[in-house]
């Protein structure tokens, strides 16, 4: 362990802090009981599950911060080049059971807890989860987190420490019902509070000029001041004793500013006003993929933006005072899409009014260190925040906006002449018809970042064609494609325990957590019977469990020898769940009008749809009544029984993932080809031996080259053909049973014929996302599946060819290219004490 001198070494202190934490029963047993009774003031002798959940993560967190203080003694130290991602949104669900292997005590915990008498299981239940994310944007950032630990590079996360997650989701009658969920109640024993660390943010005022040393220099006097509070969340790394850093910001009312108020006489009403600052990071806005122009998440975006720099550059000057030259050497920041935008007017500010750097130096830096990641070509996602909002709340960057503009503009002009139109649609402020004006944050991140990328192949040329087509233009080298991973750590190691055994053991070795291109060797075992025998073992017991929570959440038993067919991910027009619903609908009529003879060679299926809608968004609470209203129709007709289910289940999130994808065999993934820009569940599912019936979007496309096409069921349009469909759509002839379906809803069968009203509508009118075109693909795909299920040696062999062929899709790959190809940022190995 490195020599701490700390304050007046006197020898006993380095003796002192060179022993670690040990690693077997008793030394855990008595972490955790001390923590019962010197931090819970429990007695030792009476604890319930909470209570040692409690106690247990505290320990952990104990041994969390051993290896965090080394890595980032060792990190300064070393100085290497450091990478920050910048994140609204890092879904982390649970931290016990992934802390427990990344430290590799799981064992000695799971015997020191039985040796107490509590099981590691049911402690582990015990967790909230961390639900400070919307979906694959905030989950893809916490897989990200936990590969870049385990690759060991020096990469910090930044966020929002947000006290309501997202909300849970509740069923009553069909419909969704929205609860707050106010995680932090009982506490949170995995963070470190940093008292010590803060930073005033500011907001509205006005700005001055004035000269100095003959400089002009601007003077922000704000209106109005907060604080941003940093807790540290420890993120171990998998075989390497490396430990980064999740720093969330909360905000806390500011101490100096607006003493003021306090001389006015209404004493309470000052002390009232100044708690409002804690609103500021109450809540995590739930409204996925589509952009509402709400002041507060304006306000959220720069002040965790601005303390993240101003943090940042605090780090930076301490170890280099004064020398800019090097500081794109030296910091790299990543925007997880346009919601940290703000940033690169806050760093120009900082530079420029605050370290007082020159306009073209501040630039140049500026443009060295931000790259920009987009996750979506959903126009009603992209983020365009009115001036008039942008001039109120934050003037100086609207100059510095504004600045940036004209000087981008010039450039085009430089390169394209008087191209007036040309100059409209690039320029980074929308002149809008209606006399408004915007800022366009995707065309400032493309403006000031060195590079952009697209999420997976087909998504990375989509935004070269088309939302960024003229910058791909201008700029062509700025382009990349970094296609989307999951961990196998947490989706495929922890959260299935006996595929990972049954996979280990085949492989002869679990060097595959590590490197998941290993798994391309079960390959050679697909056709083995007695491997097939365990593989369908495997998936048996992850259906059970599946089956398990589907009851203890729904109330419906489900039969664990039908097939599990899942859809779960937020509840979008584009992802179609209806499509899915509209097929479930079309086998329910064809099982009821079958003879019993018939219904013999039906292959059973448990449907499963799960997931959240955003509040406001109507369509999609519709298909969520939709989906409840045709499962209680089609669960409680005898006609039916175990041949079909449709099951809704209520409050997706990620602990309920790590269940139900382990115990999935088919899963859907059927965007309208060219909408989804990756997807991340596909992969998920894939790792898992879940086979997949899903189009030619996202990263579905690069699944089906690698497990080979023969694996996986693909069906409908494909994205280049998307437009000239929608153009064509008034002498689109829908087939014949894909209007039977819609008249059946229509019919009042499954009830509320008014309110499905609107969604019988959408697709038989404009259709935007095809479903009706895609619908007579789909159905010969679902045969199709029904046909290789019934054959079980061929769908054992797709499953296994699924799970061998999921190498690429390990965050590991995709962290290490971002480093390569963006960040130029190496691993920083922080050595392992004797
Ligand atoms: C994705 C979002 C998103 N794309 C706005 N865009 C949000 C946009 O709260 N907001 O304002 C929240 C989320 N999320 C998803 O990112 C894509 O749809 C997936 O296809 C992709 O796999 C995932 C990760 O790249």
């Amino acid at each position: 362990r490195p020599k701490f001198v700390g304050q007046g070494d006197t020898g006993r202190v380095s003796a002192l802090m060179d022993t670690y934490m040990k690693n077997d029963v008793l030394s855990v047993q008595e972490g955790i009981v001390n923590h019962v009774e010197y931090t819970m003031a429990r007695s030792r002798y009476k604890f319930d599950d909470f209570e040692c959940y409690q106690a247990t993560s505290l320990s952990l967190r104990d041994r969390l911060i051993e290896r965090w203080n080394d890595t980032q003694t060792f990190f300064k130290e070393q100085d290497p080049k450091r990478v920050y991602y910048l994140s609204m949104e890092f879904l982390m669900g649970r931290s016990l059971q992934n802390t427990l292997y990344n430290l590799d005590v799981a064992e000695n915990y799971a015997e020191a807890l039985r040796e107490l008498g509590y099981s590691i299981e049911n402690i582990a239940e015990k967790e909230r989860d961390a639900a400070l994310g919307n979906g694959g944007l905030g989950r893809l950032a916490a897989c990200f987190l936990d590969s870049m630990a385990t690759l060991n590079l020096p990469a910090w996360g930044y966020g929002i420490r947000y006290s309501y997650g997202m909300f849970r989701q509740s069923i009553v009658n069909g419909f969704q019902h929205e609860q707050p969920d106010y995680w932090l109640t009982f506490g949170n024993p995995w963070e470190i509070e940093r008292l010590i660390v803060s930073y005033p943010i500011k907001f509205y005022g006005h700005v001055s000029a004035a000269t100095e040393d003959g400089r002009q220099v601007f003077k922000w006097a704000a209106g109005e001041q907060v604080t941003a509070a940093a807790y540290d969340n420890p993120i171990p790394g998998f075989g390497t004793r490396n430990c980064i850093n999740l720093r969330l910001w909360a905000a806390k009312p500011s101490k100096e500013f607006d003493l003021e108020a306090f001389n006015t006489g209404d004493y309470v009403a000052a002390i009232l006003a100044k708690q409002r600052a804690e609103t500021l990071s109450s809540v995590l806005y739930p409204d996925d993929r589509t952009y509402e122009g709400k002041e507060l998440r304006l306000k959220q975006q720069h002040f965790f933006v601005s303390a993240t720099l101003q943090d940042v550059l605090r780090r930076f000057t301490e170890a280099h005072p004064g020398d800019w030259d090097i500081f794109a050497e030296k910091v790299a920041f990543q925007l997880n899409d346009t919601h940290p935008t703000i940033g690169v007017a806050e760093l120009m500010r900082l530079l420029m009014d605050e370290h007082r750097l020159g306009w073209t130096k501040a630039w140049d830096l500026t443009t060295k260190v931000f790259a920009f990641t987009n996750h979506t070509v959903l126009p009603e996602a992209l983020e365009k925040w009115p001036v008039t909002l942008m001039e109120k709340l934050l003037p100086r960057h609207m100059q510095i906006i504004y600045d940036i503009n004209w000087r981008f503009l010039q450039q085009v002009r430089g390169k394209y002449g008087d191209d007036w139109e040309r100059l409209a649609r690039m320029s980074i402020i929308e002149d809008g018809s209606g006399g408004e004006k915007f800022v366009r944050m995707a065309y400032l991140a493309v403006v000031a970042s060195h590079t952009i990328n697209g999420v997976a192949a087909i998504h990375s040329e989509i935004i070269k064609e088309t939302i960024f087509n003229d910058f791909y233009k201008m700029f062509p080298e700025k382009f990349q494609n970094k296609t989307n991973g999951v961990t196998q750590r947490r989706w495929l190691a922890f959260c299935n325990p006996p595929l990972r055994d049954l996979v280990t053991e085949k492989l002869g070795s679990d060097g595959w957590i590590r490197d998941l291109y290993q798994l391309s060797a079960l390959r050679a075992h697909a056709d083995d019977k007695a491997f097939q025998a365990q593989w369908q073992e495997v998936k048996m017991v992850a259906k059970k469990k599946a089956a398990a929570l589907i009851e203890r959440l729904t109330g419906v038993h489900v039969s664990p020898n039908a097939m599990f067919d899942i859809q779960v991910k937020r509840i979008h027009e584009y992802k179609r769940q209806l499509l899915n619903v509209l097929y479930i609908i079309h086998r329910y009529n064809q099982i009821k009008q079958m003879s019993p003879a018939d219904r013999q060679q039906v292959v059973p299926r448990v449907c499963v749809i799960g997931g959240k809608a955003a509040p406001g968004y109507e369509m999609a609470k519709r298909i969520i009544k939709l989906v409840c209203a045709v499962g209680d129709k089609i669960n409680n007709d005898p006609d039916v029984g175990d041949l079909l289910k449709l099951i809704f289940i209520p409050d997706y999130n990620v602990s309920t993932a790590e269940v139900i994808i382990p115990g999935s065999e088919l899963s859907q993934h059927i965007s309208t080809a060219g909408t989804e820009a990756s997807g991340t569940s596909n992969m998920k599912f894939a790792m898992n031996g879940s086979l997949i019936i899903g189009t030619l979007d996202g990263a579905n496309v690069e699944i089906a080259e690698e497990i080979g096409n023969e694996n996986i069921f693909i069906f409908g349009v494909q994205a280049h053909e998307v437009i000239h469909l929608r153009k064509e759509r008034s002498s689109f002839k829908p087939d014949p049973r894909f209007d039977a379906v819609v008249d059946f809803i229509r019919s009042g069968y499954f009830g509320w014929a008014d309110y499905f009203g609107p969604i019988c509508d959408a697709i038989t009118q404009s259709d935007y996302y095809l479903v009706a075109n895609d619908f007579p693909s789909y159905l010969e795909a679902q045969e199709k599946v029904d046909a290789t299920y019934k054959n079980q040696a061929k769908w054992t062999r797709m499953s296994i060819m699924s799970t061998a062929g999921m190498g690429k899709f390990s965050t590991d790959r995709t962290i290490s290219e971002y480093a390569k190809d963006i960040w130029h940022a190496e691993p920083c190995v922080v050595p392992v004490p004797e």
